[in-house]
Order: structure tokens, then sequence, then C-alpha cells
């Protein structure tokens, strides 16, 4: 067996969660802080049997990835008469980081 401690980025957390449970993966969710930006994130405690930790690996990956995606920049506008021309500029979303450890014993009791 084994652990695998995920910390999830806030914007996909929800998506993970939901993802993990219809496959049937049993974690507990702790709200979590980074130290570094001091924002929010989730930290999913996953005990998951050897053979099933790829499974929960690339579903964590597939919906959690750092990706670039194109936010419209907010404008100003002088008056209703003036076409708004809205730019996007780009922005890094998601991200997760993950540790698998091994479990010497799991007990339920
Ligand atoms: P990531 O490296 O993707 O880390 C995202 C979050 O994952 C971190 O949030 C932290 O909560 C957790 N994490 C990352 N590495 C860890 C580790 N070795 N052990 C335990 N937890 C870990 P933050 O600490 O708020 O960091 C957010 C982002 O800021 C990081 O993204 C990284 O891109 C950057 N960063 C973190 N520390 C940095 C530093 N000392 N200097 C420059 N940039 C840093």
């Amino acid at each position: 067996m084994k652990m695998i401690t995920a910390i999830i980025n806030k914007t996909d957390a929800g998506t993970v969660c939901d993802v993990l449970t219809k496959n049937g993966f049993a974690y507990t969710k702790i709200g979590s802080t980074g130290g570094f930006l001091r924002s929010g994130n989730t930290t999913l405690l996953m005990g998951t049997e050897d053979d099933q930790v790829e499974q929960a690996l690339n579903l964590i990956r597939r919906h959690s990835e750092k990706r670039t995606i194109e936010m419209p920049v907010p404008l100003m506008q002088e008056s209703y008469m003036t076409p708004i021309y809205t730019p996007t500029t780009p922005v890094v979303v998601g991200g997760a980081v993950v540790f698998v450890s091994p479990v010497e014993r799991c007990e339920k009791m």
C-alpha cells in the first residue's frame, strides 16, 4: 500500500475530488495553505493499493496539471457608443504537487 499526499491548487480541487470519488478512490481532504504564496490549496491523503497508484496519479494529473489560459483584461468604457475590444492576457492556473510514500501498516479500528 502507498500513501499519496496530493497538494492541489484550489482552482482544480473540486474537480479532482469529484473524479476520484467517481472512480472509487478513498481520500481525506484537508484545507491547507502554501508556505510561499500563503494562499489556500487542498491536500488529499489517499491510502491506495500499489496497483492503483498510477490510475490515481493519472486522474490527478489530467484534472490539475498547470496550464495557461487566456483571461480577458477588464477595460474601462468611456461611453456606451464606444466599442470595447477585450484583449486577453495569459494566466497560469492549476498545478499539483504529489508525494507517494510507502505505508508500513494500515488498520481500521
Ligand atoms: P509549486 O511548486 O507548484 O507548489 C504549489 C504548492 O505545493 C506550494 O504552495 C506548497 O503548498 C506545496 N508544495 C510544493 N513543494 C512542496 C514541498 N517540497 N513540500 C511540501 N509542500 C510543497 P506555495 O508554497 O504557496 O508555493 C506556490 C508556488 O510558488 C510554487 O508552486 C512555486 O512555483 C513557487 N515557490 C514556492 N516556494 C518558492 C521559493 N522559495 N522561491 C521561489 N518560488 C517559490
